[in-house]
């Protein structure tokens, strides 16, 4: 990989090629808009090409004992190139020149190749391409081919496949496939079991006339072929302008009816007028339509760093062109997959990754955006009320993994293998990992204080609020002998450790969830009236609010030991110690796996990821500055940071800490989660939390932002080798700038309403302007 091409902080470059190694930049390099998202897989395909179109909310089961997710959609990367007769391919003949680059300023790709077929033809290509953000719909791609040493016959076969699949699930049906007036090929198919009907278009346009056009049906493909005659020196240029529609899209939807249409006729219609219009148009005014698109989300989204190593800036802006693309701001029907729609992984189902990890930078720069993913929670409601009484409890159990609103618990039952048993090891999460219930509710009082919206309270937020607090009241369990409630056998953050009680972040969440629900059902009455008319026709609120307050007085919160270690749960610090250094410094991750089985590894003090670190980030009040620090750095010590979640959270609290060398080396690994020199590890997709986890690292580490009951504080933790970080955030409706410098903090009220808030310990009060 390049990380220094002009203008630097933009480009994101791969510079050399290996066919068995280009699934990771497919996963880096993809584009979208949030609607759909497309890998950035070669047009002429290779052993590790994993070509992969998802659209947002397209949710579907391909065989009756697979979990729901994401279908891997027709495809319109593929194009082949035959040169007099040859394949082009690069690890054929000989590559004289590579270069592939993404500029996240327009959101194109490009990649440029001088290339000598094993006969002896030589020719130069540039391949460009993007996703609309102007037009959800739209991809294109533009292709020149240049002969620079002999005549040439260039035959181009290119157009639709529905080839693709899940690694093997096969999600679409054998659809229509028909030629349109004016050239354009159509693809219609539907997802086999939610009935999603899909249409795909596709129109080439060609700089020279093709002496020879054909229309090629084949199973599950559709593409023209199209030959030319090229003489040496003439460049052949060929844009393929496409466009997607599917029956979940937003115009199909009425509210109430929120899966769409299941009407094929109306979606390929939809598809024929935009495809119509691609004869007036190409890909430069698309592509500039698109780019000034892009334009205007940096102007208002950049985060600027200034520092010895370039690479800081790209990173963060790499996190925030993904941040982009996989979030639909205006559809709370659907949420964000934990690896965005850049791949497979994790079937496109969305975590606590969610309200932890992306939601303070969505609320914090487009609060709209974080109200529309908890109201995908709300419409989500339906498939938490089943999982709850499906496990015996009341109220909402959410699902650890989601996908479509009504789908309840779609977490895969198994996952890869046993180093002891040889066997598929059980996914234990999707039964006992239960804190994102409370975490939800967290969100919700973030989303509140950042906002203080109250039309959300009165028809969301308290609804939320409640029907979470009302399953945790049934789920925590009374114990005699301790005369507390205590939450037995749960996973907590930390995955490593299953089957435990007392999970500190579980306990202190649920705490905080019953908190909330009783605050709000005291207020709703006058607050929210509309939210406390609907609820108190459901539930009796007093008698809900004194057990709310007297069972949360009595959860059993994790304190202190002697030595100042909170424990993470009741086995924790009874677990073996051992020698963790080989794992501390291995280049990927998970490697503990490869010697020890999930069991094995549930008896040793080990972490996954942060823990009571996660805790003590998000409520840094808890426990005094001394016994937060000591924690700290136990905690840290024992952690493998072998999820992408982990890295992130430690660098905010390194940097609160003081710990300044730590810090940047950890904003360093955050970073480095996808773009860093391991090819393969993101070859299922890109780890969209980490990408809020970059940003949360800059903004509430490095400049210190954190959010209290009705306010926000910034404090300097710039690191040293840094010189500056500015960056945009709205708060409670005023739109600030801040700028991060060893000087000092600047603020700048850049319009909205007055607001009040701390910088570097003294309050000041910003007018508006
Ligand atoms: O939600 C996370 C979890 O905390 C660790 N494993 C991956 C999940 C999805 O990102």
């Amino acid at each position: 990989m390049k990380y220094d091409l002009e203008p630097r902080g933009w480009i994101v470059a791969e510079e050399t090629f290996d066919p068995c190694r280009t699934a990771k930049c497919e996963s880096i390099f993809a584009q979208g808009n949030g609607y759909i998202n497309i890998r950035c897989a070669l047009e002429e395909g290779y052993l590790d090409t994993y070509r992969g179109a998802f659209i947002t909310g397209t949710f579907n089961k391909a065989m009756p004992d697979e979990v729901t997710e994401l279908p891997n959609l027709p495809d319109v990367t593929a194009m082949e190139f035959i040169v007099n007769g040859e394949r082009f391919a690069m690890d054929q003949g000989t590559l004289q020149s590579y270069l592939r680059t993404l500029d996240l300023h327009t959101g194109e790709a490009t990649r440029t190749v001088q290339w000598k077929s094993p006969a002896g033809a030589a020719l130069e290509l540039t391949f460009r391409r993007f996703v609309s953000l102007d037009n959800e719909h739209i991809a294109a791609f533009s292709v020149e081919v240049t002969p620079t040493n002999q005549d040439i016959e260039l035959v181009v076969n290119s157009g639709i496949s529905t080839r693709n699949s899940n690694t093997g699930s096969q999600h679409c049906v054998e659809g229509e496939m028909r030629m349109l007036p004016g050239g354009i090929l159509r693809l219609m198919t539907h997802t086999n079991e939610s009935n999603v009907p899909i249409s795909v278009h596709c129109l080439h346009k060609f700089s020279a006339k093709p002496s020879e056009s054909l229309p090629v049906i084949e199973r599950r493909r559709f593409v023209g072929r199209y030959t030319f005659r090229l003489a040496k020196g003439q460049t052949l240029r060929i844009e393929k302008l496409t466009c997607y529609h599917t029956g979940r899209d937003l115009p199909f939807t009425v509210y109430g009816q929120q899966r769409g249409t299941t009407n094929p006729d109306i979606v390929a219609a939809a598809g024929d007028a935009l495809a119509a219009k691609f004869a007036d148009t190409g890909y430069d005014a698309l592509l500039a339509a698109s780019a000034k698109k892009w334009a205007a989300y940096w102007a208002e989204q950049d985060v600027q760093i200034e520092s010895d190593d370039s690479f800081d800036q790209l990173g963060m802006r790499f996190a925030l062109y993904h941040l982009n693309i996989m979030i639909k701001r205006d559809d709370d029907r659907v949420g964000i997959g934990a690896k965005g729609m850049t791949g497979e992984g994790y079937k496109g189902h969305s975590f606590w990754d969610t309200e932890m990890f992306l939601m303070p930078y969505y609320l914090l720069t487009d609060p709209a955006a974080a109200k529309t993913l908890l109201g995908y929670r709300w419409r989500s409601l339906p498939g938490a009320f089943k999982k709850a009484s499906e496990n015996g409890y009341q109220g909402a159990m959410f699902p650890w993994e989601s996908a479509w609103l009504d789908d309840g618990e779609v977490t895969p039952l198994y996952c890869g293998a046993d180093i002891v048993t040889g066997k598929s090891s059980p996914v234990l999460t999707g039964m006992i990992e239960q804190h994102i219930s409370a975490d939800i509710a967290w969100g919700v009082w973030l989303y509140y204080q950042a906002t203080g919206d109250d039309d959300f309270m009165n028809r969301r937020g308290c609804e939320l609020l409640i029907e979470i607090a009302r399953f945790w009241a049934s789920r925590v369990e009374w114990q005699d002998d301790t005369q507390r409630y205590e939450i037995k056998n749960v996973i907590g953050p930390d995955e490593y450790k299953d089957h435990v009680d007392n999970n500190a972040f579980t306990n202190y969440l649920t705490v905080f969830a019953m908190e909330q629900a009783e605050r709000c059902i005291k207020d709703m009455p006058t607050q929210w009236p509309d939210a406390y008319a609907k609820l108190s026709d459901s539930y009796d609120l007093n008698a809900l609010a004194a057990e709310l307050q007297d069972k949360k007085a009595k959860v059993y919160l994790p304190q202190p030991n002697a030595d100042g270690i909170v424990p993470q749960n009741a086995q924790y610090l009874g677990l073996d110690a051992i020698d963790l250094s080989k794992y501390k410094n291995q280049q990927g991750v998970s490697s503990i796996y490869e010697d020890y089985s999930p069991a094995q590894m549930n008896q040793l003090m080990v972490s996954k990821q942060a823990d009571l670190v996660m805790l003590m980030r998000i409520m840094p009040d808890l426990f005094d500055a001394e016994t937060r620090r000591k924690n700290f750095i136990f905690y840290e010590s024992r952690t493998l940071h072998d999820s992408s979640l982990s890295h992130g959270q430690h660098c905010v609290l390194a940097a609160w800490e003081g710990l300044d060398d730590m810090a940047l080396d950890m904003y360093r690994h955050a970073i480095a989660i996808d773009l860093g020199p391991n090819m393969k590890s993101s070859d299922l997709g890109i780890h969209s939390a980490s990408m809020g986890n970059v940003w949360q690292c800059v903004v509430c580490g490095f400049a210190g932002l954190e959010w209290h009951e009705g306010g926000l504080s910034l404090r300097n933790h710039l690191p040293a080798s840094w010189q500056r970080a500015a960056f945009n955030i709205v708060w409670r409706g005023a739109k600030l700038h801040v700028e991060v410098t060893h000087a000092g903090i600047t603020v700048t009220h850049r319009g909205g309403s007055a607001v009040e808030i701390t910088v570097d310990g003294q309050p000041v009060k910003l007018a508006a302007e």
